[in-house]
Formats: C-alpha cells, structure tokens, sequence
C-alpha cells in the first residue's frame, strides 16, 4: 500500500471573495472535502507582502493590477492539510481563466474573470513552504 502523502499547502480567498461574502462557502468546501484548517486569518496585504508573493510575475504586464487587486480589500489567509493537499485544493479551485475552469470547481462556479477569480493555492511544495512562511509566522499554525 501506498503511505500517504500528507502535505501542507497556502491557500487564500482573495478580496473579491471577501467582499462578496464567499469566505463561509470556501471554508465549508474545504472542509467538507476533508481538509484540516490549521491556520487561518483575515488581513490585509501591504504593498510589499504582495510584490513578494506574485514576484515570479513581476515582468508580467498584469503586474500593476495584480497588486492592485490584492492590496485592495481583506483576504482570507489559510494553511491546510491534508492528504495530497497542494494539487487537491488547484483542482477545487479550478483553471486560472474561469471560462476554462471545470463545472463545479470554485472559478467556475463563483468567477468571470482571470484577474478577479476568488482564490489562491500553491502551485508546488516549494511555493507552499515559502508562502505559508510569508504570511504565517512561527507559532501561529497548529502542529
Ligand atoms: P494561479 O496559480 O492559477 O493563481 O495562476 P497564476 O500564478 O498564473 O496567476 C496568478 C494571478 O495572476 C491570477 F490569479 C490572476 C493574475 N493573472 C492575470 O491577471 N492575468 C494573467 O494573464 C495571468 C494571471
């Protein structure tokens, strides 16, 4: 048998989530999925904690108005466990475009546009270690 592959992974509802009050429907997903939440906060992002979060854009055109954008209201910062958990939750989340997301996916169901479209998650082990230490600080997730 197989061991399982427990894994941690950063996952966010951006401000437009936030302010449509989608934060309560992400959480029950997650979870109902059977992700455990072992960090969880809503904050505002500075300028900086942005830039660094997105710096594999920073040449990218959509640069300006991606920090924009996630500077622009309180997102939901969360750390989840789970079995699988980083490649789990991008496919709750679906395709970046959501006129490509798959049906039932959140982008799909939830957004219209790539710029505004709801939620983050790490793309790898190293980005989920390197954006979970960004926004969580020593102590604040459960072990
Ligand atoms: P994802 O990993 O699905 O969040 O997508 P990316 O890391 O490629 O992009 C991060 C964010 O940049 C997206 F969520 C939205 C924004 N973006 C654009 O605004 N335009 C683009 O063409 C690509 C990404």
């Amino acid at each position: 048998m197989l061991l399982p592959s427990m894994e941690r992974t950063f996952a966010m509802i951006k401000p437009d989530g936030v302010r449509r009050g989608l934060t309560p429907e992400i959480l029950i997903r997650l979870q109902r999925k059977g992700y455990r939440v072992v960090g969880l906060k809503q904050m505002m992002i500075s300028r900086e904690l942005a830039q660094s979060h997105y710096a594999e854009h920073k040449e990218r055109p959509f640069f300006g108005e991606l920090v924009d954008f996630i500077t622009s209201g309180p997102v939901v910062a969360i750390a989840l466990e789970g079995e699988n958990a980083i490649t789990g939750w991008r496919g709750m989340m679906g395709a970046t475009n959501p006129a490509n997301a798959a049906p039932g996916t959140i982008r799909a169901d939830f957004a219209t546009t790539t710029g505004e479209n709801v939620t983050h998650g790490s793309d790898s082990p190293e980005s989920a270690q390197r954006e979970l230490g960004l926004f969580f600080g020593p102590g604040e997730l459960l072990s």
